[in-house]
């Protein structure tokens, strides 16, 4: 069985859980922590982690870092059901938002309202700092909020008839929000709330999240 190495309240490890439940691939976890156990994630690390970042993930003698390498590697070794479009253009709008969760809502989510809230207060004994999660949140994260709501359309998923990449790459930011008790207020962005819940009900998602908060200890 393949090992997936890095905790449940990583964003980007979180990907990495979404897919292989969606892909029906049974997987073991190691939810190491590197900031926490320096030690034991340089054991895991040495080869398959070369940056020292979670998510990695061990297939066999097959081992791998990074959370969009990983789902693409997974799209090939189990093709079904397909979490990339088979179409040429939706293909690459696919790729273009789960870089806009990764690169976009990650540094603002992840790296401000969750590191403040939640990381720093939880594993580094540092106290929040409200003013930057009050900008994060009040300055910073609606315009990224506003382009998603006018990107999604009347369908389910962001891309397409199908949840895809995409969805996985934009929701695991917005679990990541959830975690914090911050949500999109659905009298100004609509059509993304509604979008955020449904992905979040997903199993996928919610199996996940269930992780995540049995690690932080939170309901
Ligand atoms: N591009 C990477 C980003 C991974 C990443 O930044 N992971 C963070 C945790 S969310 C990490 O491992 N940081 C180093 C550390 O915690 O020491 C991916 O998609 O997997």
């Amino acid at each position: 069985m393949p090992t997936v190495y890095g905790a449940p309240v990583s964003p980007f490890v979180r990907k990495v859980l979404v897919g292989l439940v969606e892909k029906g691939i049974p997987y073991e976890h190691d939810p190491v922590v590197p900031a926490i156990a320096p030690a034991e994630f340089k054991r895991v690390s040495k080869d398959v982690s070369p940056l020292g970042k979670i998510p990695a993930y061990r297939d066999g003698d097959f081992s791998l870092a990074d959370s969009s390498v990983i789902l693409a590697y997974l799209e090939r070794v189990k093709p079904s059901p397909a979490l990339f479009p088979s179409d040429t253009r939706e293909y690459a709008r696919a790729l273009w938002f789960e870089e806009y969760g990764d690169g976009g809502l990650a540094p603002i989510i992840g790296g401000k309202i969750f590191f403040q809230k939640v990381a720093g207060p939880a594993f580094f004994k540092q106290p929040t700092d409200e003013a930057v999660v009050s900008k994060a949140i009040n300055e910073e994260l609606p315009p990224l909020l506003d382009y998603l709501e006018s990107q999604l359309g009347n369908g389910d998923w962001l891309v397409g008839r199908n949840f895809s990449i995409a969805d996985i790459g934009v929701a695991t930011q917005f679990a990541q929000a959830s975690l914090c008790g911050v949500s999109p207020d659905p009298k100004r962005w609509p059509k993304l709330a509604a979008y955020v819940d449904r992905a979040l009900a997903r199993a996928s998602f919610a199996d996940a999240i269930a992780k995540a908060k049995a690690m932080l200890g939170i309901k």
